[in-house]
């Protein structure tokens, strides 16, 4: 399946719904990849461990309900990022202040490296630009590659895009549940993605939303924002 930026921004030619339940790439008119579905790529005790850490007390103290562009719902936003080219800014989120959002980012730093690992091969530049922009800076940092991260302890259901993020994301699915996939509408895809499976995603790009479901689902994702790597907004808003 290919799809064009064109298509995806203005949504024209929508093509009718694939349901995709098996580890794909999906690539635009240059044949780069807009999103990457690996299935199971995390292993199993790691993703329970971070996926029981939405209930750990001492980490739930951190969340808020967050209302943004992606609906209403619980998570925690972890992240920070130093001045780069003048016009960027130097922030911190709350949660990452305290102890135990550091410790949340030490104890699962094995995923945050997998994921690294993993985007670098999809988009070597990137990651490149990414390690570049934090190399010199903590260790909060995901493993010295994404600068922000969202636990999400339930997951938001609006369709949206992540108008911040610089380009990709990785998710990381949390939870035991049906239906909730995960919908490109612009793609006409329908990821059916579980505990434990990947889907890296250019979030900027393309609008995505989880489909309703029954049963516990959360998330975790992880990104840079444009700020972060490029040193200013990419647009006002
Ligand atoms: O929970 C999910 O699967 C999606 C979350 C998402 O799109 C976001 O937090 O921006
Ligand atoms: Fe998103």
């Amino acid at each position: 399946m290919k799809v064009t930026k064109q298509t995806a921004l203005a949504g024209e030619q929508r093509p009718a719904r694939h349901y995709i339940s098996q580890s794909c790439k999906i690539v635009n008119s240059n044949n780069e990849p807009v999103l990457v579905f690996l299935q199971t790529l995390f292993p199993p005790d790691l993703v329970e461990s971070l996926s029981q850490d939405r209930t750990n007390p001492a980490f739930q103290k951190l969340s808020k309900e967050i209302k943004d562009c992606r609906g209403v719902h619980i998570g925690i936003s972890l992240g920070e990022w130093k001045e780069r080219g003048g016009t960027g800014r130097y922030g911190y989120t709350p949660a990452s202040k305290t102890r135990a959002g550091r410790r949340f980012v030490r104890k699962h730093k094995k995923l945050w490296r997998i994921a690294a690992l993993v985007m670098s091969f999809i988009d070597g530049k990137y990651a490149r630009t990414a390690r570049k922009a934090h190399g010199r800076n903590h260790d909060f940092v995901f493993d010295g590659f994404f600068g922000f991260g969202v636990l999400n302890i339930t997951s938001p259901q609006e369709l949206h895009r992540d108008y911040k993020d610089a380009g990709w994301s990785c998710l990381i699915v949390l939870g035991d549940y049906s239906g909730g996939e995960v919908y490109f509408p612009y793609l006409g895809a329908v990821i059916a993605a579980k505990q434990g499976d990947a889907l890296f995603m250019d979030s900027y790009l393309l609008w995505h939303c989880v489909l309703p479901y029954l049963g516990d689902r959360g998330s975790m994702v992880l990104t840079n924002h444009f700020v972060a790597l490029y040193g200013h907004p990419r647009h006002k808003r």
